[in-house]
């Protein structure tokens, strides 16, 4: 059975992971499409470095929920064949033990040369200025996606819904696209979907079951 799951910031929020958009959320108190920007960091690159450099200390302190011990489970199961989409730029899958997980929007844990656009390991503080490993320039920035620019690994994404049997969304808000439209491309190439969220996401409406609970319940339960 090919399955896609796409999971976003709530499959970690039991981990301790802030949200961007619950009322405890992200970016303190500055709406995330305002800042999650190319422009932004252009006008306020230290700013948005420290933010991440926080994000990163913060996410040494925290270890993976059972709903990513579940997915990993999932994902070693006989006859599964699993794509896991991540919109999480942290690590918790992986640490969960899952394997090939797909960073749509980048990792918390690399870094991008904006010059020649090759990744690296994230190496420390970047307030030393350390040049590219690739390209030798100084250019290297968080390996992140904001907003207007291209998601990681789409064409690789959107042949595995146009094949999936089921389409599994987890802990999102779906206000965020392209992954907000995942769910009617893989149901208009005839896949099940299911929404496992704690509340109603935007596009709840768009699938054809949705539980609505905390992920470290739902997901265990769903994947057993
Ligand atoms: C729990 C829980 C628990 C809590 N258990 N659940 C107008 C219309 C349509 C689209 C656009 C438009 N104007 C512009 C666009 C495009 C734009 C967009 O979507 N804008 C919207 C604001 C409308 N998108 C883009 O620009 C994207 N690029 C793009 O479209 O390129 C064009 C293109 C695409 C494809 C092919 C070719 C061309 C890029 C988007 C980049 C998003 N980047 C961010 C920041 C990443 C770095 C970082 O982490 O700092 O990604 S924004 C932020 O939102 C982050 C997340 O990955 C993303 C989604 O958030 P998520 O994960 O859904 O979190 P929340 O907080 O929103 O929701 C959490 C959910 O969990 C909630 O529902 C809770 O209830 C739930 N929850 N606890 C289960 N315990």
């Amino acid at each position: 059975m090919r399955i896609v799951v796409l999971t976003g910031a709530g499959v970690s929020a039991e981990s301790g992971v802030p949200t961007f958009r619950d009322a405890d959320g992200l970016w303190e108190g500055h709406r995330v499409e305002d800042v999650a920007t190319p422009e932004a960091f252009e006008m306020q690159p230290g700013v948005v470095q420290r933010f991440y450099d926080e994000r990163r200390a913060a996410l040494a302190l925290v270890a993976p929920n059972p709903a990513h011990t579940a997915l990993a489970r999932l994902g070693t199961l006989p006859g599964v064949d699993l794509l896991l989409v991540t919109q999480n730029i942290d690590d918790l899958h992986e640490r969960a033990g899952a394997t090939d997980v797909l960073h749509m929007h980048g990792e918390l844990l690399s870094a991008l040369c904006a010059s020649c656009r090759s990744r690296c390991r994230w190496a420390g503080d970047l307030a030393d200025f350390p040049p590219c490993p690739g390209c030798g320039m100084t250019d290297l920035r968080p390996d992140v996606v904001w907003f207007g620019e291209i998601p990681y690994q789409m064409e690789r994404i959107q042949s595995a819904l146009m094949r999936a049997d089921v389409f599994v969304s987890i802990g999102t808000s779906g206000a965020v696209y392209p992954a907000a439209g995942f769910v009617q491309m893989a149901a208009a190439c005839g896949a099940r979907t299911l929404e496992l969220n704690l509340v109603p996401s935007e596009g709840t409406s768009f699938f054809d079951e949705a539980r609505h609970g905390p992920a470290g319940r739902l997901v265990p339960d769903w994947v057993d």
